[in-house]
């Protein structure tokens, strides 16, 4: 008897489907896009394939439709605040990028750059009140300067200075903004997904109306913590908002290798829960989605899922492939330098510019103004870094423990043994 590996039979089944295109979930609340799936065969293409990231290029304009149109009538200071974001965000890892590359600067540590990625980080947070949550990655940056970061703590940090976002001790992946309803960034993939469902269900219990954002990659998606978030906030209707930033990288692996179904949204349409697929390259788009399952998580409807396609312009962590004052890393050997160039050119940045000129909702002097302005802070804040003291060692193991009045037993009363 002859048999068949998995793939293969998964290849055959597919090219029994009839069509190539796909309309996404999201046509109804972005004006009819058609996200285009590759044709694997001579059928439809049943699943993500290899060079896909390709085949998923969006257009190099934001697409007129409904999405764009609800963007745009967003308060003019608005859309300006998100792009000034954006901007600093690209600004201030480029430059980052930049010192990590100069050996004379003596930078170190993990680096997870979120160049390329901007418009979903801002189209979600545009979408959201101040007191929102966001739980950030261990590609973070973006979306602690699209809630309000502070650039001065983000830069001491990474230069691990006492002024840092965690005093130095904690560098590029575990920055922390709680006044800001960052609840941080961190190392451990899926982490964020339990971490906002918490947030969410506090704010249930409080009564808050906030919601919660979780920020995870494609990779995050395949953890089994995933889909224990998404049940159980489906189960108690938690306002929670999972974000799938899908850039088609998991470290090294492609991530059309290891992903299953047609689409990673489709992960979670088993629960009930709305799940939609959106160009993450267009700012327009990931705001629209966002403020409709907002509008859902606040009317106590419970979670949504957002898988936004983009792309990340450079390598998993740091600097390989990079050149200072160039955008983009290429020559690693798990994805093609067409596709970096492709996506280059579908930067959500200049998109969103030229959104925005086209509209008449911003002239060119005042966008320069916003670059300048962008550049300034970015550059002060490492002057600010570099000004800023080292811990000093006798703080070493200052937030280590708890500190304070309250004896862990206060803690834990109700499950403390008695011991008389
Ligand atoms: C629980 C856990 N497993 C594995 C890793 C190692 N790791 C770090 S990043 C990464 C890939 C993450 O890919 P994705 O979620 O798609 O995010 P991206 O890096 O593309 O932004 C892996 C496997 C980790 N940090 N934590």
């Amino acid at each position: 008897m002859s048999t068949i590996d998995r793939r293969t039979l998964l290849r055959t089944l597919g090219s029994a489907g009839a069509t190539a295109a796909f309309v996404s979930p999201s046509t109804a609340q972005t004006g009819g896009k058609t996200i285009t799936l590759a044709a694997a065969g001579p059928g439809a293409n049943p699943r993500y394939v290899p060079a896909d990231d390709l085949k998923f290029l969006p257009p190099q304009k934001i697409p007129a439709g409904r999405a764009a149109d609800v963007f745009a009538a967003v308060p003019r200071q608005k859309l300006l605040v998100t792009y000034e974001r954006m901007v600093k965000s690209r600004k201030w890892e480029t430059r980052m990028k930049d010192l990590f590359l100069d050996r004379s600067q003596g930078l170190y540590g993990a680096f997870h750059i979120y160049v390329g990625q901007e418009a979903i980080a801002n189209g979600v947070v545009a979408a959201l009140n101040d007191d929102d949550y966001i739980v950030s990655t261990h590609r973070g940056h973006g979306h602690l300067v699209a809630k309000g970061g502070d650039l001065d703590k983000m830069s001491a940090e990474i230069f691990f200075k006492e002024t840092g976002a965690n005093h130095g001790y904690g560098g590029s992946m575990h920055m922390v903004e709680m006044d800001k309803g960052i609840l941080g960034m961190n190392g451990i993939v899926g982490a964020s997904f339990y971490i906002a469902a918490g947030a969410a269900y506090s704010a249930l219990v409080r009564k808050t109306k906030q919601v919660a954002v979780a920020f995870a990659g494609d990779g995050a998606a395949n953890s089994v913590y995933y889909f224990s978030a998404v049940r159980n906030s489906a189960m108690y209707k938690l306002p929670a908002i999972f974000v799938i930033e899908n850039n088609f990288q998991q470290q090294g692996v492609p991530m059309a290798t290891v992903t299953p179904t047609r689409q990673i949204s489709d992960y979670t349409k088993g629960l009930g829960v709305p799940s939609v697929t959106v160009d993450g390259n267009d700012v327009a788009s990931m705001y629209t989605a966002t403020h409709q399952a907002v509008e859902r998580a606040r009317a106590g409807e419970g979670p949504s899922v957002i898988e936004a396609i983009t792309f990340r312009w450079y390598d998993h962590a740091g600097v390989a492939g990079a050149k200072a004052g160039a955008d983009g890393a290429f020559g690693l050997e798990y994805r093609s330098d067409e596709a970096v160039r492709q996506w280059i050119a579908r930067d959500p940045i200049a998109r969103f510019r030229t959104f925005l000129l086209e509209r008449k909702l911003a002239s060119d002097s005042e966008l320069a103004a916003i670059d300048a302005g962008a550049q300034r802070a970015v550059d002060s804040s490492i002057e600010f870094a570099r000004r800023s003291p080292d811990p000093r060692p006798e703080d070493g193991l200052k937030n280590v423990y708890a500190q304070g009045s309250v004896a862990p037993t206060q803690f834990f009363g109700a499950m403390a043994p008695e011991t008389n």
